[in-house]
């Protein structure tokens, strides 16, 4: 319990107003996580996974309505729409709480609310913000006891007076005496909000039980919410996996790596390098929050406990250290249930076994055209049980980053990887980051989309203040050359007949050895229009000869598709109109100028 009255009074009010028919504070002990599994199972909302198969683990399907995140159904409610900014949608606060203030009025009625107490970042961290949140879905409470560090400790830390980012949440769907209630309860699609409130630093989240928008210390607190926050302090709060990488020397360097959602961040993170004498040690797989240290380098933590990873195409040729992440304690969600009580999902590296369920619920016909597991089924598992865990991935002051890496899928145009010149052209890589969308958010249209900084979805304000708050970073560094590299990757290049060039995967060290090398300056580079590329014979092929010839293609520049680059880039652009930075018009107008040479 607390001795905390802002935060009691707080919780008695929802509880009153949501007309909650009890209130249960999370202790975190994994006596109350095994009941609140017990009880799930019991009503059928979860299935217990055969304890031989997979140990401590449970199975949920989701209503397939509410499958992903809802990016239409996602406000940042600033006090102007200019300080939201195009690449949001607005609410006014005042007219946004009223709203929701109606929907949450008896919304938990014939239902628990639980109270989770968490810390995004190690317990007691100077990095890491605590936030308590409220929800009265018990799969959202274990779940945010995988992905934070969440229970008693937290409102001990809080004690009195402390801070936290209030975190209000409901699925919107109110039990009456007598009902039977579905088995993945949630609101219609129209009636999912997913609302921040940037400058009271609030959330208030109804109708949806899945991931992005109802795990709120994730994307809504350690994105939207810290993003703002990080503009006003000086710091970064990034869609970004933190690795540790050494070489065969035995040194070792980390870097952070921006790619949008469902683009291969937790592939990155934890790759079993293709080349022998690398080592590859993991961090996080989603967030980093960064900040510079007393030694003037950017420094980056974790604050998440947990990954909450794509599923469909993992398995132990692709990424084996996430499979062994989620052999035990874990949790799935729309993956297929196969009969002897595992799961099973396309890409997972063996047959379907007959009678495997889906995540629609049905035995599943493997005829009917249809996927087994939704494109965006997920797992969350502990990250402590990532076998490459870096030894420093709790250390409260964070780990020093060498490069920044922004990339996505991009079929063409874009090669392998490129360096930028400097800070500021880098800042502008980010800029210009674009990719196929994928299935992590319902209903964007199919094709490439602008994607800045894979912060799109993400960033708590205008993103043309966020453009000019990463050149102020780079300004703010009290040593230039202490600053990260900047490097533009893109592992997904296809041929003309939509074959991947690139193998990717554990093979993508290939292209760090190249990134590593250029951190020191030991590996030289070609300078081009858009930036430094490797010389051919400097990305290592050895092992994977087949490939070798690819390289042409995805190292190729191609005049045309940049200027037809440019374009869309422009279109981007005019959106934010004056409050684009001048810094990065420079940029654009600089590359156009390449281009044309
Ligand atoms: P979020 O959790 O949504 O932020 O996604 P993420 O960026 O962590 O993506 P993840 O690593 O889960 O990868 C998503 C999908 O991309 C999976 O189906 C992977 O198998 C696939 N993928 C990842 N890395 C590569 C790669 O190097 N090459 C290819 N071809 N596919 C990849
Ligand atoms: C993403 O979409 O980038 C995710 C999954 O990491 S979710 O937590 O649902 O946002
Ligand atoms: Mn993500």
């Amino acid at each position: 319990m607390t001795k905390h009255k802002k935060l009691s009074e707080w919780v008695r009010e929802w509880a009153e107003w949501c007309q909650a028919s009890q209130v249960h504070w999370c202790d975190g002990s994994s006596e109350e996580n095994q009941r609140l599994l017990d009880e799930m199972t019991a009503s059928g909302m979860g299935v217990r996974l055969n304890e031989s198969k997979r140990p401590n683990s449970y199975y949920f399907q989701s209503d397939p309505s509410d499958v992903a995140r809802v990016e239409d159904r996602t406000f940042i409610c600033t006090p102007t729409k200019e300080d939201a900014g195009p690449n949001n949608n607005w609410a006014d606060p005042a007219e946004m709480k009223e709203t929701l203030r109606g929907f949450y009025r008896g919304c938990m009625q014939g239902r628990t609310l639980y109270v989770i107490p968490f810390s995004m970042g190690p317990l007691g961290s100077n990095i890491a913000h605590i936030g308590v949140q409220l929800t009265d879905s018990p799969y959202v409470v274990v779940n945010m006891r995988i992905m934070t560090r969440m229970g008693q400790a937290v409102l001990d830390l809080l004690g009195e007076d402390g801070e936290f980012v209030p975190c209000m949440h409901s699925i919107g769907s109110p039990l009456q005496p007598g009902q039977k209630d579905a088995r993945w309860p949630c609101a219609p699609i129209e009636k999912k909000y997913i609302s921040h409130f940037s400058e009271t630093r609030e959330i208030w989240s109804y109708g949806s039980g899945y991931g992005g928008n109802a795990l709120l210390g994730k994307k809504c607190l350690a994105l939207r919410i810290a993003s703002y926050m990080a503009k006003e302090q000086g710091w970064l709060a990034e869609h970004m996996l933190i690795m540790g990488i050494t070489n065969p020397e035995g040194k070792k360097k980390y870097i952070a790596a921006a790619f949008p959602s469902a683009c291969g961040k937790t592939n990155l993170a934890m790759l079993i390098p293709a080349m022998p004498g690398w080592k590859v040690e993991t961090v996080g797989d989603d967030i980093a929050w960064m900040k510079f240290g007393p030694d003037g380098r950017l420094y980056a933590i974790n604050p998440e406990a947990g990954f909450f990873g794509v599923a469909p195409f993992t398995s132990m040729e692709t990424n084996p250290n996430a499979m062994l992440s989620m052999k035990e304690n874990s949790i799935f969600t729309n993956v297929g249930l196969t009969p002897d009580g595992d799961v099973w999902w396309e890409g997972i590296g063996h047959d379907m076994p007959a009678g495997t369920i889906n995540w629609k619920n049905q035995v599943h016909d493997p005829a009917s055209g249809q996927p087994c597991s939704h494109a965006n089924a997920r797992f969350t598992a502990p990250a402590r049980q990532c076998p490459v865990i870096d030894v420093d991935w709790e250390n409260p002051a964070g780990v020093p980053i060498s490069a920044m890496l922004f990339g996505g899928r991009r079929p063409s145009t874009v090669p392998l990887v490129h360096q930028a010149f400097d800070w500021n052209h880098g800042v502008f890589l980010g800029s210009i980051v674009g990719s196929e969308v994928t299935a992590a958010a319902i209903g964007l249209k199919a094709g490439v989309r602008r994607d800045p900084f894979a912060m799109l979805p993400f960033c708590g304000y205008n993103m043309a203040d966020y453009f000019g708050h990463w050149i102020r970073i780079g300004e703010a560094a009290r040593d230039k050359s202490q600053l990260p590299k900047i490097f533009y990757v893109n592992w997904f290049r296809k041929d003309e007949n939509g074959k991947w060039l690139w193998p990717g995967y554990g093979d993508n060290i290939r292209v760090l050895e190249w990134i590593f090398n250029r951190c020191d300056e030991t590996v030289g580079a070609d300078s081009k229009a858009i930036g430094l590329l490797p010389k051919k014979e400097d990305i290592n092929t050895t092992g994977i000869e087949s490939v070798a010839p690819n390289l042409d293609q995805l190292l190729d520049v191609n005049k045309e598709l940049w200027l037809a680059e440019c374009e869309s880039i422009a279109e981007n652009y005019a959106k934010f109109g004056d409050r684009l930075p001048a810094e990065i018009k420079a940029q654009f107008e600089a590359l156009k100028k390449r281009l044309a040479e």
